[in-house]
């Protein structure tokens, strides 16, 4: 079974092994495990474990830290791995976590999700500003503007882009999808954004299909 080796991912995550994550990656890609896979059943799996225990004050934010650290670094690891090979791009998607909020985990699996599915994506990190998303919208003129934000606190900001992209004119040249924790496709709906999904891999099919993709 070539993706056998990610039974180990969820207590190198654990333990922070940042080589340990990377190695695991390795072995899973050089065995011929699909990359969904190695995001899904072995990163997704051991983060959404590890959350859990964090719920159920097994683990303390120290090792939530940690573990978050080895999550990133593994995405990143695997994201990097995957950009030597894709060659086609469907199209371009500006990312970011909204100003105030500094969860990144949900945010960067989105990402490589649309990075396995042949995007280019420019990852604007957390904590950006209305003004951090316009300026790359303009910059970069992607067709998709992805705004995730993981507390209800800062939800609402990404009703400040949708607003700020209308003031500047140039809302109807990008889409805006929206996730993370507390979203819900009322809000989605009622902040005007046009692409909402719990679940990043279905963001994907979704955004291909709002963009028309040829081969979908
Ligand atoms: C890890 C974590 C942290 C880490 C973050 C590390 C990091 N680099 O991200 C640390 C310890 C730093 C942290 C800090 C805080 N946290 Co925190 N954290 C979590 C935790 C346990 C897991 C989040 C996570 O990464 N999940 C795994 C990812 C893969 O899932 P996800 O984020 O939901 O993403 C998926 C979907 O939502 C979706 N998605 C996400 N983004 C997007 C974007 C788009 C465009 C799309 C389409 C989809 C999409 O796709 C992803 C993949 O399927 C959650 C609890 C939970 N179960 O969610 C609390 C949680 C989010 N945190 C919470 C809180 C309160 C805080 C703090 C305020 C705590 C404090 N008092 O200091 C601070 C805030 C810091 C800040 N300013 O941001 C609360 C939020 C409550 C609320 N109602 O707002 C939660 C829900 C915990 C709780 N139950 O109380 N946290």
């Amino acid at each position: 079974m070539s993706c056998q080796h990610l039974k180990s991912m969820g207590k190198a995550i654990e333990n922070g092994n940042v080589l340990e994550v990377k190695n695991l990656i390795k072995l899973a890609l050089n065995k011929g495990c699909r990359p969904e896979v190695i995001l899904q059943e072995g990163l997704l799996k051991s983060i959404d474990n590890v959350s859990e225990k964090f719920k159920n004050k097994q683990i303390f934010v120290p090792d939530l830290l940690l573990a978050t650290r080895a999550g990133n670094a593994g995405i990143s690891y695997l994201s990097s791995e995957l950009l030597l090979k894709v060659q086609e791009s469907f199209g371009r998607i500006v990312i970011g976590t909204i100003r105030g909020d500094l969860h990144d985990i949900g945010k960067n699996m989105v990402k490589i999700f649309f990075e396995i599915a042949g995007f280019e994506v420019i990852d604007l990190g957390t904590d950006v500003p209305v003004d951090g998303f316009i300026d790359a919208a303009k910059k970069y003129d992607p067709q998709i503007i992805g705004l995730s934000a993981a507390l209800t606190t800062t939800m609402y900001g990404m009703k400040d882009v949708i607003r700020a992209l209308e003031q500047d004119g140039i809302r109807d040249k990008h889409y805006v999808m929206v996730g993370g924790v507390p979203i819900t496709s009322s809000f989605a709906r009622g902040i005007g954004a046009d692409i909402f999904d719990p679940d990043g891999t279905s963001a994907v099919v979704k955004a291909k299909r709002i963009l028309k993709c040829a081969n979908f």
